[in-house]
């Protein structure tokens, strides 16, 4: 029993010390150049970011929003009216009655609008 545990020990740090080395190799391309790991972390800041279809009810150009009736979101909440956080170029760009596609992303208290295009 003990002699079967240190052989799978053995086998998950072989399996580890591959893992590590395939790591190491690929990080040395991106020494070369490639900024491999730029991506991986947009990935991961876009697991956070939820679709969203609406129509623009108002621009909020002092609080930098606009509100938005929207539709159910699905895994963060239903279809309500809201603000949404901007940039100032969409918020410049936003026209009233506008219906839009953009992604969602919660910053604290705030929901921030991105990506927003008018919806085809
Ligand atoms: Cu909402």
């Amino acid at each position: 029993m003990k002699t079967k545990l240190s052989s799978l020990l053995a086998v998950a740090l072989l399996a580890g010390a591959t893992t590590l080395a395939f790591a190491h190799s690929a990080k040395d391309k991106d020494d070369d150049g490639c900024d491999c790991d730029m991506p991986k972390a947009g990935a991961a800041k876009s697991t956070a970011t939820h679709p969203l279809k609406g129509v623009i009810v108002d621009v909020l150009a002092d609080k930098s929003a606009l509100l938005v009736k929207h539709d159910a979101i699905p895994g963060l909440m239903g279809g309500m009216t809201m603000a949404f956080k901007v940039d100032a170029v969409t918020l410049a760009a936003a026209k009233k009655g506008e219906a839009i596609t953009g992604q969602v992303s919660q910053t604290g208290d705030d929901f921030l609008l991105t990506d927003v295009k008018a919806a085809p």
